[in-house]
């Protein structure tokens, strides 16, 4: 879900796809949005440097190696709700390493919470609705990894880890059954791609607390591991991630000295999502296709120095579950 950029196999509304052949519509629309993006980027960068010269200060250089200061000039240049976006496709300059979820609102649209009182320990509804400027729900979404919509919910503590898939009712409003195990503050990150009128792609992820009533102990962050056991799986990774930079991480399930056969899930062989402790923000996470023998991988940039928690969800048998790690970079 955190590749926010649908692959045309995960767009239904595609039209056509020749198979192994050519791609003679869509590399028009692949030159089109790279033309574009090479321009707003040459765009942003003549910009910054006016502006320096403007300012009468140098700044010639990106402040780190993760081109954040490019990617400032050049993030969010097309109007609210219009365009695609080019967060998290992972080539370094547009973003890679820019975190999400951190706001309920983001270029003109607003995530909407309509239900209130959870109460911990018991099966609830969370409904909500994504809105423009002018306060109307969005109704057309881009199925993305198989769903219009992902909701992730977690405790400010990082337990209680849910993925869920809402579904949307006739007006925009989205609602899934949901029972917060425990009191306190809650975070739910609602992800999704919006289809814009002019036909383009706007992907979010938008982020909101809820909060339920009672008295509650925060766990501490558990220790960096590289493997967790969950239902009798064990599950561990591999790979050196680095701050600024997409590496890969791979993932493998084993089931005592077996190796279970993973089924796709959510489009892919798992699926990863990591939160950053002190803010929760939601990193971009890329999966490849897969699936390998040796585990199923995912692209991921660490923002900076800190600790983050992974949830890996794989599927086997029917059956959906979650392993967590802590990481800890550098
Ligand atoms: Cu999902």
């Amino acid at each position: 879900m955190t590749d926010q950029r649908p692959g045309p196999a995960e767009v239904p509304a595609s039209p056509s796809s020749p198979p192994g052949g050519g791609v003679p519509e869509a590399a028009g629309v692949l030159v089109d949005r790279g033309t574009l993006r090479l321009a707003l980027v040459v765009g942003g960068l003549i910009l910054a440097v006016l502006l320096g010269f403007g300012l009468g200060r140098l700044n010639p250089a990106p402040a780190d190696a993760t081109g954040r200061t490019s990617a400032a000039a050049t993030d969010h240049t097309d109007a609210p709700g219009t365009g695609a976006h080019e967060h998290g496709t992972g080539t370094g300059i547009d973003g890679t390493t820019e975190v999400g979820g951190l706001a309920v609102g983001s270029g003109g649209w607003t995530l909407t919470p309509l239900s209130t009182g959870l109460a911990a320990g018991r099966l609830g509804e969370f409904r909500f609705q994504v809105r423009d400027v002018q306060g109307r729900p969005a109704t057309r979404f881009a199925v993305v990894h198989d769903k219009p919509m992902h909701l992730i919910v977690v405790r400010r503590d990082l337990s209680g880890y849910q993925h869920l898939h809402p579904t949307m009712g006739a007006g925009g409003t989205w609602s899934v059954p949901l029972t917060l195990p425990q009191a306190g503050t809650w975070r739910a990150y609602a992800d999704f791609t919006l289809v814009t009128d002019d036909g383009g792609q706007s992907a979010r992820t938008l982020g909101v607390d809820i909060a339920v009533p009672g008295d509650q102990t925060p766990r501490p962050l558990p220790e960096p591991t590289r493997t967790a056991t969950v239902d009798g799986f064990t599950v561990s990774w591999s790979g050196e991630p680095r701050i600024g930079a997409t590496q890969p991480l791979r993932f493998a399930v084993r089931a005592g000295d077996a190796t279970p056969t993973l089924e796709r899930y959510l489009g892919a062989y798992g699926h990863l999502v990591a939160l950053r402790e002190g803010d929760l923000g939601y990193l971009h996470v890329h999966p490849e296709p897969g699936p390998a023998a040796d585990g199923v991988t995912f692209q991921l940039a660490v923002p900076g120095p800190g600790r983050y928690r992974l949830y890996f969800d794989f599927q086997v048998a029917g059956e959906v579950r979650t392993a967590e790690f802590t990481l800890t970079a550098p």
